[in-house]
């Protein structure tokens, strides 16, 4: 006896197939329309729910209900198929849109590079000395304690030399090996291997444990120069500085001398040039005073004679030393010091 309560015509088979449809168009994300199969075709979509009821129909109705079901089952199928090849070519469209990358931009060539702002000064500053008739001597940026302190009249327990000042290298015995703290080991080897008249600058790389802040630096340069002959005297020293500042920075720029102590020359000086931001006219980066430190000098001490051998009755000289990384702040006015070091492209692709 058919279950009449539980009947279903092929109007519900046709309303199902249309809210399958309505769900289907609805759908608008390969995402989305997994979940609409699954409720428009699954176990628990409106037509497994009808074909449930199939078994209550009288036979000739099962066969066409049946009929029915399937076809419409196999239109949806077909439906959610097309539907679902147009999402996946829209969202593969936007994929494509959105990582687009523009191959016919066309960008500049790298342009060719130069050397570093410190190394053009030191360069400049070479050439000057050059033309005053001085040789340029290098030497290691490792060296000893004896040519970086005790040849230079810094015996053991100088607060110069102290742990906190110096970088010392893990060599035995321990304290004997070093990262300079200035160029002066160079000149005492250049002393050590030829005799007077000397006449030489060393500049390079030297190293101090210091923090860096806008005017130091723990690794900088320093130019220093050396002249050993017989009748030197302070006023060739003087003269000296004055000659090469006017050199380096310019006609307007003046150097000044004023008593100051260093344990490797005496007498000993530190100079000062025209404030090169103000032209001497006075301004904050000199205090107001028109001048501006740039290093010392001072005539080479007896101790630092015969320390590498040389006669302090028949020969006398002076040096000096200053900043190379200084030299460059001051002639381009650069406030903090520490961009030398930072290698930012735009700081070092204006000189
Ligand atoms: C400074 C001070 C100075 C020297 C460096 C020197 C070298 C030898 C002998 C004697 Cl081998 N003196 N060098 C002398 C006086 C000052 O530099 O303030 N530099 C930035």
């Amino acid at each position: 006896m058919p279950d009449v309560s539980n009947a279903f015509d092929v109007a519900d088979v046709a309303a199902a197939e249309a809210d399958g449809r309505a769900r289907i168009d609805a759908a608008h994300s390969v995402e989305a329309l997994r979940a609409v199969e699954t409720e428009v075709v699954g176990r628990r979509s409106r037509l497994a729910a009808l074909q449930q009821r199939l078994g209550g129909l009288s036979p000739e109705e099962r066969r066409s209900r049946g009929r029915e079901l399937n076809e419409a089952r196999a239109r949806l199928q077909a439906a959610l198929d097309v539907r679902r090849a147009e999402l996946e070519e829209a969202e593969r469209r936007a994929r494509l849109e959105s990582e687009r990358l523009d191959l016919t931009e066309v960008l500049p060539r790298p342009g060719p590079g130069h050397l570093h702002l410190v190394t053009q000064t030191q360069a400049e500053l070479e050439d000057v000395f050059v033309g005053m008739g001085y040789a340029v001597a290098e030497g290691p940026e490792a060296e000893t304690d004896w040519r970086n302190f005790e040849a230079l009249n810094l015996p053991p327990g100088h607060p110069a030399r102290s742990m906190w000042d110096t970088f010392y290298l893990r060599l035995e015995p321990p304290g004997s090996t070093l990262l300079r703290t200035h160029t002066s080991p160079v000149q005492i080897r250049v002393m050590q291997a030829q005799p007077p008249p000397i006449f030489i600058v060393a500049p390079g790389r030297c190293y101090r444990r210091e923090t860096p802040d806008a005017r130091h630096l723990p690794v900088f340069h320093q130019i220093e120069g050396l002249v050993v002959d017989r009748g030197i005297s302070f006023a060739d020293l003087s003269g000296t500085i004055e000659a090469f500042t006017t050199a380096y920075f310019g006609p307007e720029i003046h150097s000044r001398l004023r008593p100051s102590f260093f344990p490797f020359t005496e007498p000993s000086a530190e100079y000062e040039i025209t404030c090169t931001i103000c032209k001497g006219a006075g301004c904050r980066t000199c205090s107001g005073t028109g001048w501006v430190e740039l290093g010392g000098a001072g005539m080479v001490d007896p101790a630092v004679f015969a320390a590498v051998g040389i006669d302090d009755e028949e020969w006398s000289g002076f040096a000096f030393g200053f900043g190379i990384d200084r030299c460059a702040q001051m002639r381009h006015g650069i406030a903090d010091m520490r961009v030398l070091l930072e290698n930012d492209i735009r700081f070092l692709s204006q000189f």
